[in-house]
């Protein structure tokens, strides 16, 4: 009789809980990993474990490490999603590009001059 994780006539054999004991993490959030002589499960990516050893979505947005969005960051479950505010527009997944209301010609008829103010999105990218 071998301890527990090992196998065979010797016992040096590994036994592999993660393929011979399919659901063994009991936990759809968790990734079993054979390793020598036992095995661990391990939160996904995305998610982190808490105090009481739960999987939990990680709040990307509440943290600036986490995230890469330049303007506004909606966390979602195992992921998060950025957005732009009002006056931008998605230039990709992080990204937001001033929306040149210059160019609108609806602000010009009521308009004499119009100048180009701020763009936050380009002042945070170059912070990068
Ligand atoms: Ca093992
Ligand atoms: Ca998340």
């Amino acid at each position: 009789m071998c301890s527990n994780g090992w196998t065979g006539s010797s016992c040096d054999d590994d036994v592999d809980e993660c393929n011979e004991r399919p659901g063994v993490c009991e936990d759809a959030r968790r990734s079993c990993s054979n390793n020598m002589g036992s095995f661990s499960c391990d939160c996904l990516q995305g998610y982190e474990e808490d105090a009481s050893g739960y999987c939990r979505d990680i709040n990307e947005c509440s943290d600036p490490q986490l995230n890469e969005c330049t303007q506004t960051c909606l966390n979602a479950e195992v992921s998060y999603t950025c957005g732009c505010k009002s006056g931008y527009k998605e230039v990709n997944f992080t990204h937001c590009s001033d929306i040149d209301d210059c160019n609108l010609a609806v602000l010009n008829d009521d308009m004499e001059t119009c100048s180009k103010v701020k763009d936050y999105c380009k002042e945070l990218h170059n912070l990068t």
